[in-house]
Order: C-alpha cells, then structure tokens, then sequence
C-alpha cells in the first residue's frame, strides 16, 4: 500500500514535469511556477494592505478634519450638575455642534422658538421634546447656518436652568 500510495503522488508531478522536454529542466520550471505564484500573492495581499492603510488614514484626516469644525457640548456635570458644558459658546457657520449625555440624564436640545435668528424653524434643528437621550454616551448633533445668537433647554431639567446660548459668527 505504501508503495502505492508514493506512486499516485508521483504521477501529478510526472504528469507536470511533460510539458517540457528534460526531466530535470522541467523539475526546475516546475518548481519556479509552484514558487512564483505566493509572490504573487503576497505582492496582492501587501498591495492591498497598503490600500487598506491609504483608506484608514483617509478616514483618519477625515475624522481630524471634522473634529477640526465640531464642537461638543456635555449634558449634565460630573459633579450631578443639570447643564450644558459649556453653556455659552460660539460656532461658525456650519460647524457642527455635538450635544453629548454625560451625566444626570435623560436630557434634550429643544431651541427656543422666541430666541433664534429670524427665519429659523425649530423644529428642524431641536429634539423633540419628549425625545430623550437615555443613556451615557447619546449623542445629538446639529449644525446652524443662519449667524445669530440661538437660546436653547433640555426641556426635562429648564425649570432646574438647563439652558444654554450659541452664537453662529
Ligand atoms: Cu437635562
């Protein structure tokens, strides 16, 4: 059985070996081609390593360059106080404002229809008001076009003066 068995793993490499006319030339292409194609391989694998890390750090610029125009706003203190951190502040055009639960939630971002530049609508930019961040971490985002100073509450804690002001300039 062994015998047989070392014949029927021969025949493919004989079979292999045909294609060209010396038995120990052959062996050499033949061992060449098996050789050639994990370079191969490899050169797709490590070309595509570096695309890989060409997108990453892409997406990393990417991230730089927003965080570059974001600002964000803690919901709540460490300390268990109810405010925005911070609870006046600035933005340009655009920039995006990121509303994040910290502490002593659940809270929300309702703007205050009486105290925004003339022409803006609310609705599109606050939380609904029975809307809530619940868990530490949520984050709500907007971003205000229209220059102007905006008054804005956390519609669960404004009696307890959750209440914050951002001018777009
Ligand atoms: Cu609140």
């Amino acid at each position: 059985m062994a015998s047989v068995t070392s014949a029927a793993v021969a025949i493919p490499s004989f079979t292999g070996l045909k294609s060209s006319s010396g038995a120990t030339p052959t062996s050499r292409v033949s061992a060449s081609a098996k050789a050639s194609p994990a370079p191969r391989l490899m050169a797709v694998k490590a070309s595509l390593k570096d695309l890989g890390v060409a997108v990453a750090a892409a997406a990393a610029s990417a991230v730089l360059a927003s965080n570059a125009m974001a600002i964000e706003v803690l919901l709540g203190g460490d300390d268990g106080s109810l405010n925005f951190i911070p609870s006046e502040f600035s933005v340009a055009p655009g920039e995006k404002i990121v509303f994040k639960n910290n502490a002593g939630f659940p809270h929300n971002i309702v703007f205050d229809e009486e105290e925004v530049p003339a022409g803006v609508d609310v609705s599109k930019i606050s939380m609904n008001e029975e809307d809530l961040l619940n868990a530490a971490g949520e984050t709500y985002a907007v971003t205000l076009s229209e220059k102007g100073t905006y008054s804005f509450y956390c519609a669960p804690h404004q009696g307890a003066g959750m209440v914050g002001k951002v001018t777009v300039n």
